[in-house]
């Protein structure tokens, strides 16, 4: 079954997923294939690869293969340039960030990326990537025109765009390890105002943010940094995906 199919599927048999999202840069491989297997233990639906930074090569394909080494679970690469593809993956989110400044992040590496990922014969899932303030290091290296948090109705705008475009995906971002996650309301506006998949992710650290989100309409919940910093991240990443099952829309 493709990725996209698997993850449709666990939406609509749990109301919402899980993703956990690993950078290569902060760990060795082995580590990375630990974190991951916790993470897979704790009930976590997939594994996203991927950094603000252009890693990429050995570090990158090294730390996939020591993943899939470690758990049964897809794992989808999310690059922040065409460095960040690996044949080891299942999947790649084929992400454009519409509200940068910066052409090369909204078509350029896209362009650049899109023939390896033929070659390769990676699974292509399209997703607008929106970044919404604080943003963090990616809204910087992104060159991202950040999405004010007051500001729902261009949250909407955006949203909607990406899907006029055929994007089945979008992704409201406040950046890693950000100290306000995406407001409820953005969410709650974006849902009602498009049938996309909508992500949220950046700064969701307790299951009350996430299971908030979920209520407000998000289908999936990315964690990163509980993953990497904790020495109780499996009790952590469980107690967020179990608050993420039981969230229902609208209650
Ligand atoms: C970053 O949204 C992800 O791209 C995850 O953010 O590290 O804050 O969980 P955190």
């Amino acid at each position: 079954m493709k990725v996209e199919e698997r993850l449709k599927r666990i939406i609509s048999l749990d109301g919402a997923a899980h993703l956990t999202l690993i950078d290569p840069e902060k760990q060795s491989p082995e580590q990375a294939g630990v974190m991951a297997s916790d993470a897979e233990a704790a009930g976590t639906d997939g594994i996203m690869v991927g950094g603000s930074t252009r890693a990429g090569g050995k570090l990158l394909d090294d730390t996939v293969v020591s993943i899939k080494r470690n758990t049964e679970l897809p794992v989808i690469l999310f690059p922040a340039s065409e460095a960040g593809i690996s044949s080891h993956a299942d999947a790649i989110f084929f992400m454009s960030m519409l509200n940068s400044r910066d052409v090369y992040y909204i078509t350029g590496a896209q362009t650049l990326g899109a023939p390896i990922i033929k070659k390769l014969g990676l699974e292509p899932i399209p997703m607008a990537y929106l970044v919404v303030e604080p943003g963090g290091t990616v809204g910087r290296v992104g060159r991202a025109e950040l999405i004010p948090r007051d500001d729902k109705e261009l949250a909407v705008a955006y949203a909607l765009a990406a899907q006029y475009f055929g994007m089945r995906l979008v992704y409201l971002e406040a950046g890693s390890g950000a100290d306000r996650p995406v407001p409820v309301e953005m969410v709650r506006a974006v849902r009602e105002a498009t049938d996309v998949i909508l992500i949220v992710g950046g700064g969701i650290k307790t299951p009350e943010a996430a299971a908030e989100r979920v209520r407000a309409g998000a289908d999936i919940i990315v964690t990163g940094t509980i993953v990497e910093q904790s020495d109780d991240r499996r009790a952590r990443i469980s107690e967020i995906v179990t608050a993420i099952k039981k969230a229902k829309r609208g209650k």
